[in-house]
């Protein structure tokens, strides 16, 4: 890949009837092919997964949490592995979350001002104080493909003041993350907040897209609003994004959501709910949800989805993983999540596959029929 290519967006194909977009990102660690399903590995590891079994799945950009691997095991172990990609054995792309939202959720005793956030570990209760550019220091050491601004993610339901104040300290942060962020080989993405009113989403927009960040992040969704509200948030975005750069809809991976997420211009996904719900025996299937401790399945021979062609639909059945789930064996959680994971990378897949055939709206009709009256 040349240079004039790095973190630049390529339009492969558009869906005439809705925003959906097919398209290539280009990364120091690979092209990623859009729309994607990033997994998650906070602590430096896809739970439960190898990396080379999430080669095997076909993915090719992964998340890790800057809040995370600074509080454990520290920038400067991972600095001297020699970066995350390194440490961790992934050579595939990375991108990193900046703390603005777990600092909001997992620690305790924040003192939130505009210079930072001071609060404390969730691991040790350990003092900090993250800024700006303490975070893009620890993004830069970590060498993530794609860091995230450091931002302030507010919780639902909040006061238009409230938001306002969040939404104005996100922006000024995003200033201060640029002029601290110095690696060439890692791209800066731009977090829009602003909850559910539109007027202040689309002042952080247009606030973002004046700093001419490579791609942009629409965060402060899926955080307990109603679907309608997020559609809302996510059409007016679409209209205000550049075309030209990837938009990346944070914490976002219910099959449905993503898929409804893809049909208002959205490229990338991530979520820890394919993992997590996983390891407590619940699968995605193409008929819906399934949780394998069902006591239907102990004697269900049929593969957990028989539409499913991943490793583990091809070699085992719903009563055998069933059977793992309930002795306790570390395999039933592997499995499952294998299969989850599957299910999230080829629905990307699919949709992708689709926006380029014209067959799209389609896709998504099957996806409300099936995941339509799912709570999440
Ligand atoms: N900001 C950051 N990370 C996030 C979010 C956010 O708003 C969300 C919200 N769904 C998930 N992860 N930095
Ligand atoms: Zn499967």
């Amino acid at each position: 890949m040349g240079r004039d290519k790095l973190f630049s967006y390529e339009i492969i194909a558009e869906c005439p009837h809705t925003g959906a977009r097919a398209g290539k990102f280009y990364t120091t660690h690979g092209v990623i092919e859009m729309p994607c399903f990033m997994p998650v590995g906070t602590q430096a590891t896809v739970k439960a997964m190898a990396p080379f079994e999430l080669e095997a799945l076909g993915a090719r950009i992964i998340l890790g949490n800057a809040y995370h691997l600074y509080l454990r095991p520290g920038v400067d172990v991972i600095e001297k592995a020699g970066g995350l990609h390194a440490f961790m054995g992934w050579d595939r792309a990375i991108l990193t979350d900046s703390g603005g939202f777990q600092v909001f959720s997992l620690a305790s005793l924040r003192r939130v001002s505009d210079e930072g956030v001071e609060f404390q570990s969730h691991l040790d209760g350990s003092k900090h104080f993250l800024t700006p550019a303490l975070v893009m220091a620890i993004e830069e050491a970590i060498g993530s493909d794609i860091a995230m601004c450091f931002d302030e993610c507010t919780t639902y339901p909040i006061t238009e003041e409230g938001a306002k104040e969040a939404t104005l300290r996100t922006i000024k942060w995003a200033g201060l993350c640029k002029k601290a962020h110095s690696r060439r080989d890692q791209a800066l993405f731009g977090i829009v907040q602003g909850s559910v009113f539109l007027s202040l989403r689309e002042y952080c927009c247009h606030a973002l897209v004046d700093m001419d960040f490579p791609g942009y992040a629409i965060g402060g969704l899926a955080v307990g609003e109603p679907k309608a509200l997020m559609h809302e948030v996510l059409e007016l975005l679409n209209k205000f994004l550049p075309k030209t750069k990837p938009r990346y809809l944070m914490g976002v991976g219910h099959p449905l959501d993503m898929v409804e997420g893809i049909a208002r211009g959205v490229d990338m996904f991530d979520c820890v709910l394919p993992t997590r719900n996983a390891r407590n025996g619940s699968v995605l299937t193409s008929m819906g949800k399934l949780n394998v401790r069902r006591k239907e399945l102990k004697e269900d021979f049929s593969p957990l989805d028989p539409n499913c062609s991943c490793y583990v639909c091809r070699n085992f059945s719903r009563a055998y993983i069933r059977h793992l789930h309930k002795a306790g064996e570390i395999l039933a959680s592997r499995l499952c999540t294998w299969h989850n994971l599957h299910f999230m990378l080829d629905l990307a897949r699919k949709a992708r596959r689709a926006i380029i055939d014209g067959t799209f709206p389609d896709l998504l009709e099957h996806c409300r029929e099936v995941f339509g009256d799912e709570a999440d």
